[in-house]
């Protein structure tokens, strides 16, 4: 029997459990998988025999149980300190920690109206409330991160941190309601000239397309959390 468990909800719904697997992934030691579907009627019951908040993740190591998304990512970067879960310079995991805790407490408008479901399609749909500037911030955090910490790695911080952990979900979202977030935040930029507006897009827009897609080619090369399930499915909003 593994040493480490992890209860997760199912990872086409669960976000933070997402967060949690990856972090757990990247130490590369075996674990155990219990996956608890969410939304039935039996969910609460079979939450309860695991976790004091009736929340998931959990990771249960002997009797401990942690039941947070942040704290098994901090948890696991105690347990395993070469895993890289954190960047090794102190400002800089500052930083990354910082932007995961940002993460973790905010961007409401964006998990309320555009709900992780990874298998769906929903081009356009969420774009509600004070979504926009979510999307806005997020995309600020990415490009400042790559820019500043980047290198010449594919991650936010070069390489894989549990930040790129617990951004990876909004990629996910970003895919499912195809947010063209470089091409709205350059709309929120008008009036330019027209000549201008196509110049500045392909000078900068594109690079960024391309750093995100790294990022989600990144996530799908560590061992896609969607092994085996159905194809992406479409809905109208
Ligand atoms: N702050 C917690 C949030 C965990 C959370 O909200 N988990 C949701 C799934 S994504 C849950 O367990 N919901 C129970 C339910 O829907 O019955 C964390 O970071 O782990």
């Amino acid at each position: 029997m593994a040493e480490y468990t992890m209860v997760l909800a199912n990872m086409n719904y669960s976000s933070w459990s997402i967060r949690g697997w990856l972090a757990m992934k990247q130490t590369g030691v075996a674990f155990e998988q219990v996956v608890i579907p969410l939304d039935r009627p039996e969910t609460a019951a079979a939450i309860a025999e695991h976790s004091p908040s009736g929340l998931l993740p959990i990771l249960k190591h002997g009797d401990l149980a942690i039941w947070d998304s942040l704290a098994i990512a901090e948890y696991l970067a105690e347990q395993f300190p070469d895993a890289g879960i954190w960047p090794k310079d102190p400002a800089v995991r500052a930083v990354a920690r910082s932007v995961a805790a940002e993460m973790h407490s905010g961007f409401r408008e964006l998990r309320t109206h555009m709900p992780m479901n990874a298998r769906a399609s929903r081009p356009g749909c969420g774009r509600a409330g004070g979504v926009e500037a979510d999307i806005e911030r997020i995309t600020t955090v990415w490009r400042d991160c790559r820019a500043q910490f980047g290198g010449a790695g594919p991650f936010l911080f070069g390489d894989w941190t549990a930040a790129d952990a617990f951004f990876a979900p909004v990629v996910s979202r970003f895919q499912t309601y195809a947010v063209n977030w470089a091409r709205s935040s350059l709309r929120r930029r008008r009036p330019r000239p027209k000549g201008r507006y196509r110049m500045v897009r392909r000078r900068r827009v594109e690079p960024e397309h391309r750093q995100v897609r790294r990022h989600m080619t990144g996530f799908a090369a560590r061992g896609s959390w969607l092994d085996g399930v159905p194809d992406r499915f479409s809905r109208a909003c």
